[in-house]
């Protein structure tokens, strides 16, 4: 199946860098039609008339940011790659291990527009003299795999891969990594343990990535929406790529932004950022469908927090969403209606999130599972008193810093942000009368 046009608005290339070139009936854009779309302009230009280090400079100027989650800028990131010209090998890895709960963008990027993750990954390459690049996908996105494999078939077949391309002596191969189904692969180090053949726990940080990555070579990951930025900026420059966002916002360009649940028109728009939730919901997404009312959402993915109706004024960047207190994550928001039960939800949740734990730190590998305990008595009804202050613990026990790498901080921010808005729901799972806990409390 394929997944519908992203935009029900005209896409025009000034404002929609990333997906002007879609078509309305969905289908994939070949290597014609993207090249009569202007496509691979930016990568010639790249590669015959810009010095490396000017396209670093460029994308480090642009104030571009990660799109996988959490936003580190582009440009610092590939300035932490050695150029010393001695290194025999130095790699650039797509992050397109596309797995959090309602988050498909990249899905719509690799599926219709692979050509653009292709270019996008040349221009990077070139930029952090990657000899040789991986897309390390979802193994369950067959489609994608496919229509990137023909891409690259395509693209080598052009010389757009391979040897001398545009006879700038640049080389660069690209190849597709399926993934095999965990969620912990997204994390870059577990990627990278992955690609190696390795079981997928995250790796220590320090050292990043850029000074030893895969098998021990200097390497970059980047995820799919942040790679397919690159070749606007390269074509049209750092002040028109800044001139896209809303003023207000701290983020330069555009995002893909979503919406679902049972909102009258879920689906995905590349939006400028700065623009207020209040817009992606009602403007975008209709706004709740008859009979339903909008209880809290969720602004980009399920490991960042619950907000409330009154918080969809925040304007969706980075700054805006912290400003009420949790992260814009993936962008891709979650309306939730006044059907849901929380305790439910976050039952449902985090039986994901303790089920995709590779087990490799305590925290994690016993905290998520024992909320899923808690989180089932109290939907059952069962609970004790003391359920809540050890919810409440394990938020802060699991919280930032204290786990080996993002999965249980992420596992826990909805947790806390549920149990602080909707104190009563999980209140009414306990059961009456009940005054032993079943467990000791976490320390605080
Ligand atoms: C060099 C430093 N590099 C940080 C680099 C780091 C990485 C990037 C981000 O988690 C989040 C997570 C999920 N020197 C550096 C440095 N870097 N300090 O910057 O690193 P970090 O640690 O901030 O985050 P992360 O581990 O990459 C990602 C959240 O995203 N999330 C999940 C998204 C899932 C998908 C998906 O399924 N495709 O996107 C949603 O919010 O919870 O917090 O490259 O090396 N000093």
């Amino acid at each position: 199946t394929s997944i519908a046009p992203a935009n029900r608005v005209p896409r025009q290339e000034e404002s929609h860098p990333l997906t002007w070139r879609l078509r309305d009936d969905a289908q994939p854009i070949w290597l014609e039609e993207y090249q009569a779309k202007n496509g691979y302009a930016a990568a010639r230009k790249a590669l015959t008339a810009m010095a490396q280090a000017d396209i670093v400079q460029t994308v480090k100027d642009s104030g571009l940011k990660g799109r996988g989650g959490a936003g580190f800028p582009t440009g610092v990131k590939w300035g932490l790659m050695p150029t010393d010209e001695s290194l025999d090998i130095r790699y650039l890895l797509c992050n397109a291990d596309e797995m959090e709960p309602n988050t498909w963008k990249d899905r719509l990027l690799m599926e219709q527009l692979p050509h653009l993750l292709v270019e996008g990954m040349l221009i990077s390459a070139r930029a952090l003299k990657a000899y040789r690049g991986y897309i390390f996908l979802r193994g369950e996105y067959v489609e994608a795999a496919h229509n990137l494999n023909r891409a690259i078939e395509e693209a080598k077949t052009a010389g757009l891969l391979g040897r001398n391309i545009f006879g700038s002596g640049f080389d660069f191969e690209l190849f597709v990594h399926t993934g095999a189904g965990r969620y912990i692969c997204g994390e870059e180090t577990a990627l990278i343990n992955s690609l190696e053949g390795r079981r997928a726990n995250p790796r220590a940080k320090p050292p990043f990535p850029a000074a030893v990555g895969v098998w021990g070579k200097p390497t970059c990951v980047n995820n799919v929406e942040t790679l397919c930025n690159v070749p606007a900026i390269v074509q049209h420059g750092v002040d028109w790529y800044k001139s896209l966002a809303r003023e207000g916002s701290e983020d330069h360009g555009t995002k893909l932004m979503g919406f679902s649940g049972k909102v009258k028109n879920p689906g995905l728009w590349e939006l400028p950022f700065g623009i207020s939730a209040r817009e992606l919901f009602e403007e975008h997404a209709g706004g709740m469908r008859d009979g339903y009312r909008l209880k809290c959402w969720q602004p980009g993915g399920a490991g960042t927090g619950f907000l409330l109706p009154e918080h969809l004024d925040a304007l969706m960047y980075a700054g805006g969403i912290a400003k009420v207190g949790t992260r814009m994550g993936t962008g891709l928001a979650l309306a939730v209606d006044d059907s849901i039960n929380m305790v439910s939800l976050l039952r449902n949740m985090e039986e994901f999130f303790a089920r995709e734990s590779c087990g490799w730190c305590t925290p994690c590998r016993d905290g998520l599972p024992w909320s899923v305990k808690i989180l089932r008595a109290l939907e059952r009804g069962e609970g004790t008193r003391e359920d809540i202050a050890t919810l409440l613990g394990l938020v802060n026990f699991l919280g930032p810093g204290k786990t080996f790498c993002a999965h249980a901080p992420g596992a826990v921010e909805p947790l806390g942000s549920a149990i602080k808005y909707f104190r009563e729901e999980f209140e009414a799972g306990v059961a009456q009368a009940t005054t032993t806990p079943r467990m000791p409390a976490a320390a605080s």
